[in-house]
């Protein structure tokens, strides 16, 4: 017999499940945001984290609990949406598991099981935020990181960050390849993979870090070619977004979906750090490249694309917004997917034409405050003028 408790839980579980979400009335014409997250904690089967049988579990206690639903990679397959959610345990160790929805913004429901990958890595004590890349070479990529205690380091805390590859052509059969390895960076983290070859070579967006937290020496998003994907190795890096002084990348910056090709050039959403008196601040911001040369920017607007709203501000890590994955779908319609707080996964909904008109029509930061004042002012005294002949 299944427990009462049980029952009335499922309940809650259902109505949480079929909840529609809605657009918030924040407007800037970007994107629309929405008023529901699309996966929490929540949204975890009730099987993943209770034993079901009274003869075990009498009290109907939780036994692996979850403690957050974030960064999550996203996929169109087949005309539904998927979210390869980074779920962290109670235990603090995340793994990946698969939610599914037909409408992209509402109704996510995790597979039956979590991702259980190949255990090549025995250093490996965590992996995360996993970005996914159709190639075109036919497969899908996972490229997440793959983190191992740094036995070097006379401190318990000390990590190191590498990425991890995987690949699928289901999301269900995972084969894992060897870690990416980068000839000039001891650690990385937030590597993407490029969608098509480029000079006939697998391309990563990279992100070359001294340390595990700190970028140290690294400028900004780095980006590599490489011959063989099953035996990874970049040597050269070169830095496509920079870390700018006094912007939002001064202390680092990450890229975050894989990068949306358009006729234009590919438009890339990416997340900035800067520090604060409260800790570190994320943001999410976009930018564009080169269509052939993709490392080489050619559009940055000015400042964050999204930043964290009301209760998005407050988490397990507060104050902060991270994408790895966003959805462009054939009739243009773009879906951000982004974590709030390293808590759990909000969608923000916008479109090809309106990424385009944002990316290479907002100004660029000028860097210095009185050219931004001169920057506000050039446009107040436009509308100011527009308002009088037209009024
Ligand atoms: O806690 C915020 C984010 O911190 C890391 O990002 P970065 O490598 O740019 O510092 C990541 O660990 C990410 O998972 C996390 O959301």
């Amino acid at each position: 017999m299944l427990p009462e408790k049980y029952k009335e839980e499922v309940i809650k579980y259902e109505e949480l499940i079929q909840q529609k979400n809605e657009i918030t009335q924040d407007y800037n014409g970007i994107y629309n945001r929405y008023k529901n997250p699309v996966l929490t904690r929540n949204h975890i089967p009730l099987f993943w984290k209770y034993d079901l049988n009274p003869a075990t579990n009498p009290l109907f206690l939780e036994r692996l609990g979850v403690n957050a639903v974030m960064n999550s990679g996203a996929i169109e397959l087949d005309g539904k949406f998927y979210l390869v959610a980074r779920i962290e345990g109670n235990d603090r160790k995340s793994f990946f598991g698969v939610a599914e929805s037909t409408t992209g913004v509402d109704g996510f429901r995790f597979w039956d099981y979590p991702i259980l990958l190949d255990d090549t890595c025995p250093e490996e004590t965590n992996v995360y935020d996993m970005r996914l890349t159709k190639h075109e070479d036919g497969y899908i990529y996972g490229v997440f990181c793959s983190e191992s205690k740094d036995k070097k380091a006379n401190d318990l805390s000390a990590a190191v960050a590498a990425a991890g590859i995987v690949r699928t052509k289901d999301l269900k059969t995972w084969q894992r390849l060897d870690n990416l390895t980068t000839l000039h960076s001891p650690q990385q983290r937030n590597v993407v993979l490029h969608p098509e070859f480029v000079e006939g070579k697998y391309a990563f967006y990279t992100r070359p870090m001294d340390d595990f937290i700190d970028t140290g020496s690294g400028g900004g998003i780095g980006f590599g070619l490489c011959d063989d994907i099953e035996h990874a190795v970049i040597g050269e890096e070169i830095i496509t977004s920079k870390r700018k002084y006094h912007t939002l990348t001064e202390a680092k910056n990450g890229a975050g979906a894989v990068p949306i090709k358009t006729d234009r050039g590919w438009i890339h959403i990416a997340h900035g750090v800067r520090n604060t008196a409260a800790g570190l601040r994320y943001v999410i911001y976009a930018f564009a490249t080169d269509l052939k040369d993709p490392k080489k920017v050619i559009a940055e607007p000015s400042g964050l694309l999204i930043g964290p709203m009301g209760a998005e501000r407050v988490g397990d890590v507060s104050n902060v917004v991270f994408t790895n994955g966003a959805i462009a779908r054939e009739n243009g319609d773009v879906y951000l997917y982004y974590a709030s707080s390293d808590t759990r996964m909000h969608v923000a909904t916008t479109t090809i034409e309106r990424l385009l008109d944002y990316v290479f029509n907002t100004p660029a930061d000028p860097l210095r405050s009185v050219e931004c004042v001169a920057q506000r002012c050039d446009l107040i005294t436009k509308n100011l003028e527009y308002l009088k002949q037209n009024q």
